[in-house]
């Protein structure tokens, strides 16, 4: 992470390029844990910058990043000619400090402390973050939703017309305001024409978790709803476009990369994801993605497929939009069968015999988060932790 601790100018977003933030990340006040993801090694936490304002608040979040192998080159493997040029820290080398856990036959347990270059953490922060960057950082009850085209129009465009996060990172990206040195490849046909550059996610160092984005330059399509065969000459032409473009800089085989749409996504200026298939990025559920090749045929099909097609869609507890939803079609209300509902009260009462569950650390996130869900708060809490835990379904 780059040192923070000369002051900078506040951020100015028609500005030319902004290089240094407004604010100093050693000195965040950390208020509350929005998201703990054991998974994904990640931690989203809520705060102030205490010295700009007392009441702005920031997220922010902390990734541990994907290993790359050339950081785990043994030094027996780098050819004697390249070896002055190899620099690079790796973690076999003499300032790896091992700490033994245990070893038990030919079984061996060590805490390994590399390099310090080799630890960097990715961070993105959120300043000043609204309650809507809050409500999508924390995650909490899942509900889905099948979108008709009526639904659509009657609920789900009215919200995203009067609430959406603002678009002025894509226009300043589009404007060559912001990130212009990032881009990967562009082309400025009004029509056709798109930009593909590096996602906020990706730390543009590990070609194994590469996530670009291709950032159509049309602003009048928000998102897969708005497509039709009429943009199929632009979809065709940034996928190809794209994968060449990839094939070039990364050397990825474009047989090898996912190409896809979120429904809903967050902001809503069409935009394609692109990453590779072997890695896992976030957001790739079936439940969120569009694969852009299912979308060009859909419309080579039917030219208004995405006008008139149900469309299924994850929200969140907290998110706006689900109170709209749940006002029309009580999402939150499980409709359960007598005898189900027999059945679940005979198993709840066996289960009251049986010792409480309780949680550990090496258990997967989503099984932690499932049990903080079933369990009760607990009578007695440290007053002084009480507003550093997450909400009981985050
Ligand atoms: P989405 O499908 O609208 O939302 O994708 P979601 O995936 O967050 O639910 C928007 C994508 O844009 C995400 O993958 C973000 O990481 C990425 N993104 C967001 N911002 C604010 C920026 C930015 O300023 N620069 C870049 N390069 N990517 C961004």
């Amino acid at each position: 992470m780059p040192d923070q601790t000369e002051t900078s100018p506040k951020l100015n977003v028609s500005s030319t390029e902004i290089k240094s933030p407004s604010y100093d990340l050693k000195k965040f006040k950390l208020k509350r844990i929005l998201n703990n993801n054991s998974k994904a090694k990640s931690i989203t936490l809520l705060g102030t910058f205490p010295d700009l304002s007392e009441t702005d608040t920031a997220i922010v979040v902390f990734e541990k990043n994907a290993y790359r192998e050339s950081d785990v080159a043994t030094e027996a493997k780098v050819p004697a000619e390249k070896e002055k040029e190899e620099q690079k820290p790796t973690y076999f080398s003499s300032d790896l400090k091992v700490r033994t856990d245990f070893i038990n036959n030919i079984y061996g347990s060590f805490q390994c402390v590399p390099n310090p270059e080799l630890c960097a953490v990715k961070s993105t922060v959120i300043y000043p973050a609204t309650d809507k960057h809050v409500e999508k950082y924390s995650i909490c009850q899942k509900y889905l939703i099948n979108e008709t085209p009526d639904l659509y129009a009657t609920i789900t465009l009215p919200y995203i017309t009067s609430s959406q996060f603002s678009l002025d990172w894509v226009y300043n990206i589009l404007e060559h305001k912001q990130e212009k040195e990032r881009i990967v490849f562009e082309d400025n046909d009004p029509e056709t024409g798109f930009i593909l550059l590096p996602d906020l996610k990706w730390d543009g160092r590990n070609v194994e978790n590469l996530y670009l984005l291709g950032i159509v330059r049309n602003r009048g399509i928000k998102s897969l709803r708005d497509l039709n065969a009429s943009h199929l000459p632009m979809l065709r032409h940034l996928r190809e476009a794209a994968k060449q473009a990839i094939l070039e800089r990364y050397g990825l085989n474009p047989h090898q990369l996912r190409m896809y749409f979120h429904y809903q996504p967050s902001f809503y200026h069409l935009h394609v994801h692109i990453n590779p298939i072997r890695n896992d990025a976030p957001g790739i559920w079936c439940e969120k993605s569009h694969m852009l090749d299912t979308v060009i045929n859909n419309l080579e099909l039917v030219s208004d497929y995405y006008a008139r097609a149900s469309l299924p869609f994850v929200l969140y507890e907290g998110n706006k939009l689900l109170e709209l939803y749940d006002k029309q079609l009580s999402v939150r209300k499980a409709v359960v069968k007598k005898e189900e509902a027999d059945k679940e009260q005979e198993e709840l009462e066996k289960k009251e015999d049986e010792p409480a569950e309780a949680f550990s650390d090496e258990e997967p996130e989503e099984a932690r988060q499932c049990k903080r869900i079933k369990l009760s708060t607990p009578e007695k809490q440290d007053e002084s932790e009480k507003d550093l835990v997450a909400p009981a379904c985050a």
